[in-house]
């Protein structure tokens, strides 16, 4: 490769540049109606939380207005998102959901 072996203008590479997927945080929102057992259950069917951490996550999301669920790849963040949006409006419940690049 390269040209330290004798030949000339061939430009090799010997490993492929392989991209690290872009990682994105899924964030919570607050807001003044949906309940906190919601939330509490969001956490733990969307994002895999135990009790103990779902509580911890929504609390924090209540005070201070917004909280990380999870960092993800794109594609995972994305349909995390959806899956929670879709499950909040199924309920009747105005809880936001986005994504933030990591
Ligand atoms: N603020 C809501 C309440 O008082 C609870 C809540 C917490 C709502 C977190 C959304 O992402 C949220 N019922």
């Amino acid at each position: 490769g390269g040209n330290g072996d004798g030949q000339i203008g061939v430009a090799t590479r010997t490993r492929a540049k392989s991209k690290k997927p872009s990682q994105y945080k899924v964030l919570m929102l607050n807001d003044d109606y949906t309940p906190m057992e919601f939330v509490v259950m969001v956490l733990k069917r969307f994002f895999r939380m135990d009790l103990e951490q779902a509580t911890r996550v929504m609390l924090h999301v209540h005070q201070r207005g917004v909280g990380v669920c999870g960092v993800y790849p794109y594609e995972v963040a994305e349909t995390k998102v959806t899956q929670v949006m879709d499950f909040a409006r199924q309920n009747q419940h105005p809880l936001q959901c986005t994504l933030e690049k990591a």
